[in-house]
């Protein structure tokens, strides 16, 4: 069959910082391709939605599959797929990712027949066998984690072999536009999947079922061997949990004498844990690394269940720092803060050298506070679901918070952005223009341009043709067996461990 796996357009946030492959759609094409399929991906990130149309246009393809892994990009994807069938009817899509693997019977709902199926949970396992059955050789309604019309089938199985498939990144044509920062052209890698701990905002440890598994040292170095651009982003939620995982990769490295600059994330427990693991990764080229700090207070990462004390916080930002590792950590604003609790953050972001970002607590589908605050949404309008947007109460006028939140971004940005920035790292910019990447210079004069307290404010006022539903619960309450059907993958069928 011919298929066109789509990922669709940036959020917000990445507009001025970043702008990465999409990894899991590189896997699934690579699962189809090695059945037999003729494959083409097109990132709508990186390319016009023209290029978009034309493909489907004059391509034709047999089949559509589009990412989902975020939230705010369900209208979107669903226009995509209306306009295509629109054009081809006899085309069959498919919706596979992160977030559509939370709200599959929804999508269905709201594409009226233009979503043949979601695939819920890990994708490069199924996608063959969905393919089968739009051919007719195989009964869609029996594939494991696959939704249609018709209802759910079985739950979804984790795949047994993380090793077996490279992403086939060979198929993105502008590969020279994936950057992070300074780190550009930057391409992705993935060594681990899941996460064992479980934080109240996060959905990641809900979809792998808390469980943690590895790429042999070998196959992640194989894959890293084979990326041409000099930088990479190490995909992992928390990378480096296992130290001897991370220490039997840097050999393996060693080995291939493989050299690139890499960005990753983890968590302050972790890199205190495995101290020599990371600087052994700075003799690698380990650059950037981001550190999911959350709260400034003990209450704060109580209430986030971070299961880290502040004082672990302090403790891995002065060991990032006497490592030389340039650290960025992420601060999330309750709405419900007022003037004094954004002026203490800016305080605090301007007197430490790390880059600071700040977040908005937003409940999303497959996280606990998803059942326990999301009846007090002001908006369901999917769009607004990016961290960037508040969709629960403001105790400030929401204009008001956006000021404060935009204000406060941009103080933290200054550090890192605009002139100064350009001055404190020319020679790095220069070097870059020399060999035609512009991403990390355009970066540095775009915050004022996409980020506004009026955009923020004034993307509430827009009409919602598409809302999401909530959860059957009772406000602020949640059952034990809630809890548990928030799983994608459910913590018993998962291979590897299920507890830090
Ligand atoms: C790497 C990453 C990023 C990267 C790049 C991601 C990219 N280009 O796709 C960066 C740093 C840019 C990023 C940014 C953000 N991210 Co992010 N990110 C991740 C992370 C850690 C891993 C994603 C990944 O690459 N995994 C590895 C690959 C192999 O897995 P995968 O993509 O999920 O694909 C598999 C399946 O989902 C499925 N699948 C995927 N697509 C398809 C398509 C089809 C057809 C099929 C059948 C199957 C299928 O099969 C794949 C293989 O198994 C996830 C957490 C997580 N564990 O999922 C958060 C996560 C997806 N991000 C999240 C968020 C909130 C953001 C930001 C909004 C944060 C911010 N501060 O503003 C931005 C917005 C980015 C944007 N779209 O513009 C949330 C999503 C919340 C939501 N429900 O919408 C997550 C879940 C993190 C979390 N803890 O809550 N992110
Ligand atoms: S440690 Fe990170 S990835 Fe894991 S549950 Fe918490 S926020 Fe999510």
């Amino acid at each position: 069959m011919r298929v066109l796996l789509v990922h669709p357009s940036p959020l917000l946030f990445s507009e001025i910082y970043l702008r990465l492959e999409p990894l899991g759609l590189e896997l699934v094409a690579a699962a189809l391709q090695q059945a037999g399929h003729e494959v083409r991906l097109i990132d709508l990130q990186a390319s016009s939605p023209d290029h978009y149309r034309d493909s489907v246009r004059t391509w034709r393809p047999d089949a559509l599959g589009f990412s989902l892994n975020y939230l705010a990009n369900v209208p979107e994807v669903i226009d995509l797929a209306i306009e295509a069938k629109e054009e081809l009817p006899d085309c069959h899509v498919m919706v596979g990712g992160h977030s559509a693997s939370f709200v599959a019977a929804e999508l269905l709902a709201h594409a009226r027949g233009a979503i043949d199926c979601v695939v819920r949970g890990e994708g490069e396992g199924v996608a063959p066998t969905v393919l089968e059955a739009f051919a007719g050789s195989a009964n869609l309604d029996t594939i494991p984690g696959v939704v249609t019309a018709n209802g759910e089938g079985p739950p979804p199985a984790l795949i047994a072999n993380l090793n077996r498939l490279h992403p086939a990144r060979g198929l993105l044509s502008q590969r020279k536009r994936y950057f992070i920062g300074e780190l550009d052209p930057c391409a992705s890698i993935e060594f681990t999947r899941g996460c064992p701990w479980d934080c109240v905002f996060c959905s990641a440890w809900t979809f792998y079922g808390r469980s943690y598994r590895m790429l042999t040292p070998e196959a992640a170095a194989e894959d890293l061997a084979s990326i041409a651009e000099p930088n990479v982003f190490i995909v992992d939620d928390v990378a480096f949990i296992r130290g001897e995982h991370g220490m039997a990769i840097a050999d393996e490295i060693d080995r291939r004498k493989v050299r690139k600059r890499y960005y990753l994330e983890t968590r302050a427990d972790v890199l205190l844990r495995n101290r020599e693991v990371f600087q052994r990764w700075v003799k690698l080229g380990l650059r950037y690394m981001f550190l999911g700090i959350e709260a400034m207070d003990e209450e704060g990462l109580k209430l986030h269940r971070k299961r880290v004390h502040q004082g672990q916080n302090d403790q891995a930002l002065a060991l990032a720092r006497e490592l030389g590792i340039v650290t960025a950590v992420n601060i999330i604003a309750d709405p419900d803060w007022d003037e004094r609790r954004f002026e203490i953050v800016r305080q605090w972001a301007i007197s430490v050298p790390e880059i600071v970002n700040l977040t908005i607590n937003t409940p999303y589908p497959g996280t606990e506070i998803w059942l326990t605050e999301s009846r007090n949404f002001t908006s369901r309008d999917y769009r607004l679901f990016d961290v960037q947007h508040a969709v629960l109460p403001t105790k400030m006028p929401l204009r008001r918070f956006y000021e404060e939140f935009v204000r406060t971004q941009e103080v933290l940005s200054r550090k890192h952005l605009g002139l100064q920035a350009l001055w404190d790292v020319a020679g790095i910019a220069f070097s870059l223009l020399a060999r035609g990447q512009t991403n990390f210079i355009r970066m540095l004069w775009k915050f004022n341009k996409i980020y506004s307290p009026e955009r923020l404010y004034a993307d509430h006022q827009r009409p919602v043709r598409y809302e999401m539903s909530l959860p059957r619960t009772t406000a602020g309450t949640m059952t034990s067996a809630e809890r548990s059907q928030l799983y994608i993958h459910h913590p018993g069928t998962a291979h590897g461990e299920a507890h830090p």
